[in-house]
């Protein structure tokens, strides 16, 4: 049979990792062909928790789940791993500033990119979904100098999913029927879903682009916003929506898109549609054979210019904030 996949997993004791690590251990990460060995990484005060979900684990006696192993130590977490999920993080709290915010995750997402210089696979691809993604995505680029930095990605998809849902309640059709949508920038409430490009059962979304007011004042900050509106009704943060979106973004990244369409995810810049180098940024891509590429030649028209660069001047900003505090 074949060589099990390492996926190791950061924050397992957590919300997301609840909803997460069944569904990579039910094989619907990879395929259903392929078995895994979970590698779950938690702080110390987690490892209980994680042993606990461990035991859930082991008592679905998946078929495809080769072992399960805990750690507290990211060198052990990340060693031999062939996909990382980046998903525990600092969140803000009350009366922190955002340079503070950086700062403790750069605690976390700094010696992440370290361990997994010096110990993951060859083939290692990093999906961080802890916030702020994109910026802690980049943190841990630059402390793996020796994995190409396209093996690391920001997560956008649940915000592309949700736009996905929208587009497809506003036109009456199933989700299935909505491809091409975008989301740009950051994953914040500044991204941008960008529906020109789109298509609805086939054709263009003429009608909704032309309706500026639901594009304007519902459309975009209904997606945007999401989280906070999931938040306020269930009281507690997207969780299982989020494992899902994990899921599809490595699903499609390691066994590719569908013909005629895209996704969205973060990704290093290389200076496509005007987003400086070396930022990451979400942009439409692609994913042939397990990497990652950017939908070129898409006509940005200037209701959209303007808010691709207002994500991206926020991009910049974080990338400017963790740069004078020595993070990348
Ligand atoms: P939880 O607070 O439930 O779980 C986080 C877990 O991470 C905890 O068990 C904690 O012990 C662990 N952890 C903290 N530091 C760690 C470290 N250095 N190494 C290993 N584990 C560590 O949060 P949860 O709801 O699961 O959310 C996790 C992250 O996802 C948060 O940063 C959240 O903001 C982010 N999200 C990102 C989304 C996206 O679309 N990119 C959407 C959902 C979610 O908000």
């Amino acid at each position: 049979s074949p060589t099990p996949v390492n996926v190791t997993v950061t924050g397992a004791a957590g919300q997301i990792g609840y909803a997460l690590l069944f569904r990579i251990a039910s094989g619907q990460l990879l395929g259903p062909d392929v078995p895994v060995r979970l590698r779950l990484l938690e702080i110390p005060q987690g490892v209980k928790a994680a042993e606990g979900t461990a035991m859930e684990l082991d008592d679905c006696a998946f078929p495809l789940l080769a072992g399960i192993d805990i750690f507290d130590n990211p060198r052990e977490g990340f060693d031999g791993a062939n996909i990382g999920l980046l998903v525990g993080a600092r969140p803000r709290t009350k009366g922190m500033e955002r340079a503070d915010l950086l700062e403790a995750n750069g605690g976390i997402f700094k010696p992440q990119g370290e361990a997994i210089n010096a110990g993951a696979a060859d083939d290692i691809r990093v999906l961080v979904v802890g916030n702020p993604a994109n910026t802690n995505a980049l943190i841990a680029a630059s402390h793996a100098p020796d994995v190409p930095s396209s093996r690391f990605s920001a997560m956008t998809r649940l915000d592309h999913n949700r736009a996905l849902t929208q587009v497809a309640k506003r036109a009456g059709v199933s989700v299935d029927e909505v491809r091409r949508l975008t989301i740009w920038g950051n994953h914040s409430a500044t991204q941008y879903p960008d529906i020109f490009h789109a298509k609805v059962a086939g054709s263009p979304t003429t009608s909704l682009t032309a309706d500026e007011p639901w594009l304007v004042d519902e459309f975009i900050p209904v997606v945007a916003t999401r989280g906070a509106a999931i938040i306020e009704a269930r009281g507690a943060s997207s969780a299982a929506s989020a494992a899902n979106a994990a899921i599809d973004h490595v699903h499609d990244w390691v066994n590719g898109t569908r013909e005629g369409d895209w996704t969205s995810a973060g990704i290093v810049s290389d200076g496509s549609y005007g987003v400086p180098e070396g930022l990451v940024s979400s942009f439409p891509v692609v994913s042939h054979g397990g990497d990652w590429e950017i939908v070129q030649g898409l006509e940005i028209g200037e209701f959209s210019r303007a808010r691709i660069d207002a994500s991206v001047a926020e991009l910049v900003e974080e990338r400017d904030a963790v740069r004078a505090l020595g993070l990348v």
